[in-house]
């Protein structure tokens, strides 16, 4: 049975080429496993039954022989279990990549929503003027750590794994004001990532399935 992704069928301009579902694409591609994707609208209201499959209506959620799972890491742990491509066997190897893996999800990609809201969402409020510039300081520091801790590996772990998919697609949401340039290891390391053929065919379809205009459920 073909593995069953959802995604959206419209997103605003800005948004085309991050929605979380190109992390389940990614790893999907990487191994050759066939995937489907069940695309959805953003727009309210969304079906009720879809917040029965993800608490907040969100993207992505995985259906695969019968297993149903929301939230992206989650998801990438289950494709990561189906090959070593993915998530090594070693205990250690497995345990690193795992723990990257988080890390990227719940040490970084929070620096990422606030950086969103007070960049985008909420960039015309005082309160986001006033935090900008310690927000910019303090997601540089948490950076230069994890610029420190990747050395001159090419990837988290051993090889690629699952843990660079979640940490590249959460770096790519730091291209605010110089924090990416300014660390030269960590664009490169992105750089990396998203030369590979996988990411390349995700985002490429990813794209191909947005719809110029809003549609209805
Ligand atoms: N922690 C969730 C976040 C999912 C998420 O934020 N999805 C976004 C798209 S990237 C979404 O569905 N946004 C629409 C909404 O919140 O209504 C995950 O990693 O799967």
């Amino acid at each position: 049975m073909t593995i069953e992704i959802t995604g959206f069928n419209w997103v605003p301009d800005f948004a085309r080429g991050y929605v979380r579902d190109l992390r389940p694409r990614w790893a999907c591609e990487e191994i050759g496993l066939p995937y489907a994707m069940r695309l959805i609208s953003p727009l309210p209201p969304k079906p009720a039954a879809y917040f029965g499959e993800q608490p907040w209506g969100q993207v992505p959620v995985l259906h695969d022989d019968g297993v149903q799972l929301f939230e992206s890491g989650a998801i990438l742990l289950h494709l990561g279990e189906r090959d070593e491509r993915l998530l090594p066997r070693d205990p250690q190897a497995r345990a690193t990549v795992t723990a990257w893996l988080f890390a990227a999800l719940n040490s970084v990609e929070p620096w990422m929503f606030e950086l969103a809201n007070v960049e985008i969402f909420s960039a015309k409020e005082e309160w986001a003027k006033l935090r900008r510039p310690s927000l910019l300081a303090d997601t540089g520091k948490r950076l230069d750590r994890l610029a420190d801790a990747l050395g001159e590996r090419e990837w988290l772990g051993d090889g690629f794994s699952i843990a660079d998919i979640a940490m590249v697609t959460v770096l790519r949401n730091a291209d605010h004001e110089d924090l990416m340039t300014s660390r030269p290891r960590l664009t490169d390391y992105v750089a990396r990532g998203t030369a590979r053929p996988a990411f390349q065919h995700a985002i490429a379809a990813q794209l191909a399935d947005f719809q110029p205009e809003p549609v209805a459920a």
